[in-house]
């Protein structure tokens, strides 16, 4: 029997009041009576509804799509668990996308690139999005809002959706992040992903093992400082593009493109069965951005009839796992309570040569299993 009551908190004096407490049901149990809580259905209220985020994202509801990437770029590991299962309700409506990633020095014209070349393929009736891997920079000193008003046309365009990145995170950091962002989009039908980065270094490489077609925009430059350019980071790329060959800098860049084209000759192409070329474009006057289209869709028609497309796309899956067991790995050692004591003292034992690495490593990893160990066991 159940007995509805006010609360006790609750004023007596006032007849009104919406709020009753009903009482327990009570149940027997092996012939003990068991006061039972009362029985509420459980009611995820505290997380996301994944089943409307789902649905939300396959129609390609914005606020939806925005929505379940906040999720994942989230650091808090409740909403790990979340963002995980509903990437795997998304999965089998992901890979459908071209997906390209733009790297080039700072101020080399990736933003103004996007904005034109996004507005292109809009125009083309094409969905785009955007996806920034640390789009701040040290010229203009850091810059999400420098690259909104530098992509102003296609942030507006209906069929468009532009992403800043997320800040570096635990839980597989800021790559785990883009990479599903990405699949996210895929879901909501876009049919081109553009991802940008900063040509600083690993970014590149990154980038390099989660998209397509990889292209490095460059300016025009004399013949030695492109010796001097680093080897590896042309060898990433499967199309080179002179940017800001307009006006009095477009004969410059024809000049610069030929002497690209000289050294990418000598170099391992990027991608088995594509020759690697350069090429001259405008962002800010739009031109050659055709151009970069032909390209790509030549590199997607060759790349698919030959298989290596969808070999790399597989080989890409594997590498994922792998940078995220890593990360992983990383992260629980480094934040090991017993390390970050130990490491500290080992570091200067090294540094004073009373200690040889081996030995350090040796200690801190044993001590590491045996934290580890007893976590377990608890
Ligand atoms: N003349 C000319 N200027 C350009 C062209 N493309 C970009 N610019 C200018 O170059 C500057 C840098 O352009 P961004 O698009 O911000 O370059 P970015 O590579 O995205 O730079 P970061 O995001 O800072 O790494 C801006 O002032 C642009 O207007 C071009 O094709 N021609
Ligand atoms: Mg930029």
């Amino acid at each position: 029997m159940t007995e509805d009551k006010r609360p006790e908190w609750s004023d007596p004096n006032s007849p009104e009041f919406a709020t009753v407490v009903r009482k327990g049901v009570e149940i027997r149990s092996s012939g003990t009576t068991v006061a039972k809580r009362p029985q509420f259905r459980k009611k995820r209220t505290t997380g996301p509804d994944i089943e409307e985020l789902y649905n939300g994202v396959l129609r390609g509801d914005r606020t939806q799509l925005a929505k379940a990437i906040t999720l994942i770029e989230s650091n808090a590991e409740h909403h790990f668990k979340w963002s995980q299962e509903l990437l795997h309700k998304l999965l089998p409506h992901t890979g459908n996308a071209l997906r390209i990633g733009i790297t080039g020095v700072p101020g080399a014209g990736k933003s103004t690139f996007i904005e034109a070349f996004g507005s292109y393929l809009c125009d083309l009736g094409l969905k785009v999005a955007v996806l920034a891997i640390d789009p701040s920079s040290s010229i203009s000193g850091g810059s999400i809002l420098g690259d909104k008003t530098r992509m102003e046309k296609l942030t507006k365009n209906p069929r468009a959706f532009i992403r800043p990145s997320p800040s570096e995170g635990k839980l597989g950091g800021v790559h785990r992040k883009t990479r599903e962002s990405m699949l996210v989009c895929e879901a909501a039908g876009f049919d081109v992903i553009l991802i940008e980065t900063v040509g600083v270094g690993q970014n590149e490489i990154v980038v390099r093992e989660m998209v397509d077609f990889f292209m490095l925009v460059v300016l025009t430059g004399a013949g030695d400082e492109l010796q001097g350019m680093k080897k590896g980071i042309m060898e990433l790329a499967d199309g080179i593009f002179v940017n800001k060959a307009d006006g009095e800098n477009k004969i410059k860049a024809e000049k610069t493109k030929e002497e690209y084209n000289r050294i990418l000759h000598f170099l391992q192409p990027a991608t088995k069965g594509w020759q690697t070329k350069a090429y001259t474009c405008s962002a800010l006057y739009h031109e050659g951005i055709d151009n970069v289209w032909n390209v790509i869709k030549e590199f997607e028609k060759n790349t698919k009839a030959s298989g290596v497309f969808y070999e790399r796309r597989r080989w890409q899956k594997q590498r994922w796992l792998h940078s995220m067991i890593e990360d992983q790995l990383r992260m629980n050692f480094y934040n090991n309570p017993r390390v970050k004591e130990l490491l500290p003292k080992l570091e200067n034992e090294i540094m004073a040569g009373a200690r040889t690495v081996a030995s350090a490593v040796d200690t801190l990893f044993k001590e590491f299993y045996r934290t580890m160990n007893a976590v377990d066991a608890e």
